[in-house]
């Protein structure tokens, strides 16, 4: 029956279209997939794929050999139409960019066909799907409004994409219920979590707030971090001793927030409601404050050492990726950190373990054993498992920003 098995077009092939567009044709449903990039196109067409994630590989070749899935750069018809490409941002403060969004639905708008639905999955400012409902129903008068439109977030973690895509709960927010109804009836093909139904604007704020709410409490344990160092205080002592009241959980300190999420999200609340946001745009300041306070911390340590000796220091950057125990190094504050204080003329190396030296070259990779045997400075940049409990020689100075060896004292 048709009504079970519509034809799907997922707009843009990227790190979320792409393993969707692949689970979606696994559960037997034909998916044609679109993309501006031609090289993408013809990896996909030929089985393969273009980004790193796991498991992909083999799910797409086997879609694509079994005709569930195929690539193409000109806008197919279809009955719902998945819309996942980026939403960049521009400047200091991020403004929201949805040339691509739109331009995507401009592209959309002469293959729908009455009835059909159109999903945004892209991260976007609250009211952006009204405006392409608004936008679809100025080029297609014809239609006479008869298509769906809704909104739905993905909140999928890089590295676990194929697993949290069909076990994370979603918000599905349409235009109106109808809407609603039938894009939760899509997600169903592939969701095994719960589809939570509401409308198009509380489903963008959904996406926007899970990462503020991230970045607001990060920042409160990075602001705790700066008082404390102030007051004398370990600051993980500190925090480990208020997490043993059973409702506070404190999360970690660190050199301020990377990714391509938790950074950019929240400024999209911040340009839109700037007199209330105000927590949002603070917690914001905090986090890219502490990127540049650690690297005045080590510049001051550096600035010691050549005094006492008379010689400048060598210091070792602990980790360079976003966070721990991955190798992507996308805006991450410890790799801006380390290029900070390469920037003011001080010699840096760098000890990166999810990387393989041959590959990176703007520092000299070496291993954790020649870092704590040539360096004077050990500055702990991100907490990678490799760096647990390290016993690092007493000559040597430490700074520890995420508590890689500091605490509990060995
Ligand atoms: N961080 C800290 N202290 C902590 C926790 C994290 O400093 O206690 C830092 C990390 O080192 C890193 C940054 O925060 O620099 C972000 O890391 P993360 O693991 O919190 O999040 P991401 O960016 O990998 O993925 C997030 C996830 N969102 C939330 O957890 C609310 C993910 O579910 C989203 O899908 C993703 O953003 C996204 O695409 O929006």
């Amino acid at each position: 029956m048709k009504q079970d098995k519509p034809v799907v077009v997922m707009v843009g092939l990227g790190y979320i279209g792409l393993p969707t567009a692949a689970l979606v044709a696994s559960r037997g449903l034909h998916v044609k997939g679109v993309d501006v990039n031609p090289g993408v196109v013809e990896t996909i067409n030929q089985g393969k794929i273009h980004i790193v994630e796991p498991d992909l590989a083999g799910l797409v070749k086997r879609m694509v050999e079994e005709g569930y899935l195929e690539a193409t750069t000109e806008m197919p018809e279809g009955d719902v139409f998945v819309v996942a490409v980026p939403t960049p941002s521009r400047g200091e403060e991020h403004v929201p960019d949805l040339s691509y969004v739109e331009s995507a639905v401009r592209n959309v708008a002469p293959k729908l066909r009455r009835g059909n639905l159109v999903i945004i999955e892209s991260t976007s400012p609250v009211g952006t799907t009204e405006k392409m409902h608004a936008l679809l129903n100025e080029l297609r008068p014809d239609l006479e409004g008869d298509f769906h439109m809704a909104y739905c977030p993905e909140r999928v973690l890089p590295g676990r994409v194929l697993y949290e895509l069909q076990h994370n709960d979603r918000a599905i927010g349409g235009i109106d219920e109808e809407s609603t109804r039938r894009a939760i009836d899509f997600y169903r093909h592939f969701v095994k979590a719960e589809l939570y139904p509401t409308n198009a604007r509380t489903a963008e704020m959904v996406k926007l707030v899970e990462n503020a709410s991230r970045d607001v409490q990060i920042a409160f344990a990075n602001e705790l971090s700066l008082i404390s160092d102030k007051a004398g205080i370990n600051v993980w002592e500190l925090i480990d001793l208020a997490n043993k009241h059973p409702r506070v959980n404190i999360l970690r300190p660190g050199t301020g927030v990377g990714g391509h999420c938790i950074a950019i999200d929240p400024w999209f609340i911040v340009h839109d409601y700037s007199d209330e946001a105000r927590l949002i745009r603070t917690a914001r300041e905090i986090n890219n404050y502490k990127t540049l306070w650690a690297a005045e911390k080590v510049k001051n340590a550096a600035l010691e050492f050549e005094k006492e000796h008379g010689r400048k220091p060598l210091i070792a950057a602990m980790g360079l990726a976003f966070k721990p125990d991955i190798d992507d190094l996308r805006e991450s504050p410890a790799l801006a950190l380390a290029r900070m204080l390469k920037a003011q003329g001080l010699d840096v190396v760098a000890v990166e373990p999810n990387l393989e030296g041959d590959r990176y070259e703007e520092f000299q990779l070496v291993t954790a054993g020649e870092a704590l045997d040539k360096a004077d400075i050990i500055a702990f940049l991100v907490a990678h498992t490799p760096f647990k409990g390290m016993k690092v020689p007493e000559s040597k100075k430490v700074l520890d920003f995420v508590n890689a060896v500091t605490y509990p004292a060995k």
